[in-house]
């Protein structure tokens, strides 16, 4: 079996962090030179979502979202099926947990501050109350994340709140929203009720910031599947088939397939 990088101590402390915290950070954690060519590889697809669907802008102005082709150079086994990942999904989202988002989000020159948002709705809105983590997003950035180019912003410790109690906090300075400074090769790991907002990017050049989504088995999230291409399918190790059961597997990746996941913020 393949071994990872951190102890499972080291494990169960990210795995604490974001059950208090909400996220937790796994400093140069891959490649630059991997996430450099990731980052040639999403200028021209960037390009050509903007130039199909930028008139979409319902992420904000200049900010877009565009879902990650399943081939190389990114369905790359080793950021997908990363050990260390892995092992902090797993103790989240169960033995059985899937991968079901393959994505980026991309803030421009012109881009603004979001509201603050969750990614995701409460399993139980008439409880009144939060529930333990269902979903998770991996994020890291195609470039380094400096306070020009929009910073990610995350509320502490909010994935465990109610959404107006949670802004209630950040109004009152109780809880404050943290940039989250990053360098290519840094890894987030985020409970997706987290708070947080995207923030403008002052700068001429993309902030491309890939989000890897995994979650409980049993949550279904249409929006945001992944197409398989067959040839691809077929060198999946059988973890990978495991994590990625639920998506379909085509012949071919649609060409012109519009981005559904439209509705994003709750
Ligand atoms: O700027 C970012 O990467 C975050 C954007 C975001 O939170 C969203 O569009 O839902």
């Amino acid at each position: 079996m393949e071994r990872g990088r951190y102890s499972k101590a080291e494990i169960e402390s990210f795995v604490h962090s974001l059950l208090t915290d909400g996220f937790c950070v796994l400093p140069e954690h891959f490649d630059r030179a991997k996430l450099a060519a990731w980052g040639e590889a999403f200028a021209p697809l960037l390009e050509r979502h903007i130039e199909h669907e930028g008139r979409v802008q319902n992420r904000g102005a200049r900010r877009y979202y565009v879902t990650l082709p399943f081939e190389l150079p990114f369905a790359d086994p080793e950021v997908f099926e990363d050990e260390d990942i892995l092992a902090v999904v797993k103790g989240l989202m169960g033995e059985d947990a899937v991968m079901c988002q393959f994505a980026t989000d991309t803030p421009l020159f012109g881009s603004d501050s979001q509201d603050i948002h969750r990614d995701a709705p409460p399993l139980f809105p008439e409880t009144g109350d939060e529930t333990p983590p269902f979903q998770l997003a991996v994020n890291f950035p195609l470039v380094d994340v400096i306070t020009d180019n929009g910073p990610f912003e995350v509320a502490r410790g909010t994935h465990m709140m109610l959404k107006e109690q949670a802004l209630r906090c950040i109004e009152s300075g109780a809880v404050r929203l943290e940039p989250l400074l990053l360098r290519i090769g840094d890894v987030v790991i985020r409970d997706v009720r987290g708070l947080h907002r995207g923030t403008p990017n002052r700068t001429q050049t993309p902030r491309p910031m890939v989000v890897i989504g995994y979650s409980r088995r049993w949550l279904f999230r249409p929006e945001v599947s992944i197409q398989i291409p067959r040839a691809v399918y077929e060198k999946l190790s059988d973890r990978a088939r495991f994590l990625l059961r639920f998506n379909p597997v085509v012949d071919s990746l649609d060409e012109e397939g519009r981005e559904i996941y439209q509705s994003f913020a709750y």
